[in-house]
């Protein structure tokens, strides 16, 4: 992966104009203008002048600059890439773009946290939303997904009351990319079809490490349709290369402040790099009479299929290749829509899919302001597109000829698409029932697989959740919403339910029993790990005056090997003056970096030790959180004295050792000179194993 300096200079690229060459600056009229910065006034100190239309125009489309942001999901970062299939799924869809692997269908994929405004921080507690423009030869296909495969409510009648609920207060707009408060949990309390997306919201996943390292899911149940017109049910899931990772709860708060553009600068950074994030597009195949064969509704898009029942069948892969040149006309101006199908993909009767496809076309049409936004460059189809809908705001097309259906004037043009056509034809799908506005009974089941995810958890990530809970409940203020709350818990999991109130000082429930008896093992993060590459984590090398330079470079090679950034930080930028007398570049200083933002340390040593690094708070809070969080830490040499001053009773045994000693992600070796290839694998494995929970855990 490419260093600090090398970034530096693209940046500096990305500032050039678009085309120096192609002249001075104009109004938006086209005249050149000669001067822009001091207005036209009469006399040096005199009043400004109404006719310096410049001025007035310049002012005037800066003011218009902002358009609404998104009701929700405000806050995002998106990537043009690629999709292929694996092989042809004729079978089941005659969708054209899933026909032949030889075929490369051009995307671009928007990443989102839903709570927050524009600019709140990306490492909030919250559902990150994955939606992905396909440009097809048959038109515009958009999978409008998050990265958790369920949803909260099961009627969109529903959306704005548990929005409204989320989102920060009416009386004082508090708080911001939050769900620990009031209202929410109000919510929560009472619409118990809430509690199995709760219970992803309390996991881990709600805190990727990166948009690169999260799944992504369709959520509702779909309908595939192949060209003889037979349906088959589908649900979609996006599986990362790199594997699911998470951060920690603190962790995610300090990244707040530190960088709040943390997920939004990884993926970034990463396609720039070359580093090109992929997914495997997989899909849940239930044929049409199997509908009923579950003890779940199809339709209820608060339940997942389990993998175990029904398998990930993988079908292709999204590769992201291209960071967009300007984020206002692109990732800002994207418009998905889950009505955007092609033939072959079609509907179900899930009523909060059935909302989304009124919402929206509504929501763009408000956002963008007006009808004519799918002629903006990032929404434009690759697929021709002949139609009759004419004029509104922001018309960029000059249309001809004649424009209403049908016509002999214009020769008949355009004229409707032929029956053995790639026509868009709907399902065919008898419908007969009384009209009436009531809840299915066969949705009525909301504890039993919020309690199927909490029994295919890991210990380490039950005790997220729990702790989780307690955090956010903890900052409701009203005892009764907290009180009911787990009382609803109780109804999932009894022993979940008395761990959260015995955090936040309500009853314990007596109540133990569990919901369910099932576990699905897939929707574990501990299966969840990829292919075990560490490319592109970022490990941060601890140097001081005395360092054993060689013994960095050695390590240093080793994981730029494997795709690792390596960054030397430093009291200071600058250098370091190794134990050999020679400079040591430092790519970094401590003051203006924190643990949170890397993956994980190394503390190499030095012949006559490195005692600075124990003097320098920055560097040993460095360590601490590292430690604390999980993380992987290696020490080499006098480094492993650094690290034992931290955790005596923890490191001390291992340091006695002349050997390499690894256990919990704590990878040390007090031999001195130049890393051994023992250390380099254990280290490697401690960085893939990414985060080591069972750590003991260590104060502040
Ligand atoms: Fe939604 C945006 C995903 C339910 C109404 N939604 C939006 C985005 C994503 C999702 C990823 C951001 C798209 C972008 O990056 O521009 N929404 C979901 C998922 C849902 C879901 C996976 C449940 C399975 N949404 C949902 C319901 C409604 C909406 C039930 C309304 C009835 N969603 C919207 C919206 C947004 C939106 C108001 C705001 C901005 C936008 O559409 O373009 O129309």
């Amino acid at each position: 992966m490419e260093g600090p300096t090398d970034r530096k200079q693209r940046q500096r690229e990305a500032f050039r104009a678009e085309d120096p060459a192609s002249g001075p600056l104009t109004t938006d009229q086209g005249v050149e203008v000669d001067h822009t910065n001091d207005s036209l006034a009469a006399g040096e100190r005199g009043p400004t002048l109404m006719e310096d239309f410049h001025f007035r125009e310049k002012l005037t489309r800066f003011d218009h600059e902002r358009i609404p942001e998104r009701v929700v999901h405000a806050r995002g970062a998106g990537a043009y890439g690629y999709f292929e299939p694996y092989e042809s799924c004729a079978e089941f869809t005659r969708a054209a773009f899933l026909q032949d692997p030889s075929v490369r269908t051009p995307v671009f994929v928007r990443f989102s946290t839903v709570q927050g405004p524009k600019g709140s921080a990306d490492t909030v507690r919250d559902v990150r939303g994955f939606a992905t423009k396909f440009y097809t030869s048959e038109g515009n296909y958009d999978l409008v997904g998050n990265n958790f495969p369920v949803f909260f409510i099961q009627d969109g009648i529903k959306f704005p009351d548990f929005v409204h609920a989320v989102k920060p207060e009416p009386h004082n707009d508090i708080p911001t990319g939050a769900s620990a408060h009031d209202t929410l949990w109000d919510f929560v309390s009472l619409q118990p079809e809430t509690l199995h997306a709760i219970m992803w919201l309390m996991s881990d996943r709600a805190i990727p490490r990166s948009y690169r390292m999260m799944q992504g899911f369709g959520v509702h149940t779909f309908r595939f349709v192949n060209a003889e017109g037979r349906g088959t049910f589908v649900k979609f899931h996006w599986k990362p290369k790199l594997g699911v990772h998470s951060l920690v709860w603190d962790e995610a708060q300090e990244c707040q402040g530190r960088d709040p553009d943390f997920n939004r600068r990884d993926l970034w950074e990463a396609i720039e790099a070359g580093e090109y994030p992929e997914w495997e597009l997989g899909v849940q195949l239930v044929a049409e009479e199997d509908e009923f064969a579950f003890d779940f509704d199809l339709l209820d898009a608060t339940k997942i299929i389990p993998e175990e029942q029904v398998p990930v069948r993988p079908i292709g892969r999204m590769v992201l290749d291209r960071n967009p040149e300007n984020f206002f006309a692109e990732t800002e101006q994207v418009a998905f829509h889950t009505a955007n199908v092609v033939p072959g993909i079609d509907f179900t009767n899930d009523p909060l899919l059935q909302a989304r496809n009124f919402s929206y076309l509504d929501t763009q049409l408000i956002r963008l302001g007006g009808p004519n936004f799918s002629q903006l460059p990032v929404n434009r189809p690759v697929a021709p597109v002949r139609t009759n809908q004419r004029d509104g705001y922001h018309q960029s097309t000059v249309h001809r000829g004649t424009n209403y259906f049908p016509n002999s004037l214009g020769g008949g043009c355009p004229a409707h698409a032929g029956v053995d056509s790639a026509a868009f034809t709907h399902y065919t799908e008898r419908v007969d029932g009384a009209k009436i506005r009531r809840r299915s009974p066969s949705f009525q089941d909301h504890h039993s697989q919020a309690a199927l995810f909490w029994n295919s958890m890991s210990d380490w990530e039950k005790q997220h959740i729990v702790e989780a809970f307690r955090f956010e409940l903890g900052k409701v203020d009203a005892r009764t919403v907290r009180a009911r709350t787990v009382r609803e818990l109780a109804k999932v999991d009894g022993e979940l339910a008395i761990q959260v109130a015995r955090g936040i000082g309500v009853p314990e429930p007596t109540e133990t029993r569990s919901a369910s008896k099932l576990s699905s093992p897939a929707l574990s993060l501990e299966s969840l790990r990829g292919d075990g590459s560490i490319r592109t984590r970022r490990v941060a090398v601890l140097v001081t005056d005395g360092v054993d330079a060689d013994q960095v470079t050695s390590v240093r090679e080793a994981l730029a090997e494997r795709g690792v950034l390596v960054e030397a930080l430093a009291a200071t930028e600058g250098s370091v003056r190794g134990a050999d007398g020679e400079l040591y570049a430092v790519d970094r200083a401590l003051p203006t970096v924190a643990s949170v933002l890397y993956d994980a340390v190394l503390l190499p040593g030095g012949p006559t030790g490195t005692p600075a690094l124990t003097q320098d708070p920055d560097a040993m809070r460095f360590v601490r959180d590292a430690y604390r969080h999980g993380k992987p830490v290696g020490a080499l040499g006098s480094g492993v004295g650094v690290l034992s001053t931290l955790d005596p009773e923890g490191v001390r045994l291992s340091s006695e050792f002349h050997r390499v000693v690894s256990e919990r992600g704590v990878v040390t070796d007090t031999s001195p000179g130049t890393a051994s290839a023992e250390f380099l694998q254990a280290f490697v494995d401690a960085v893939a194993g990414h985060r080591h929970p069972g750590r003991r855990p260590l104060r502040r």
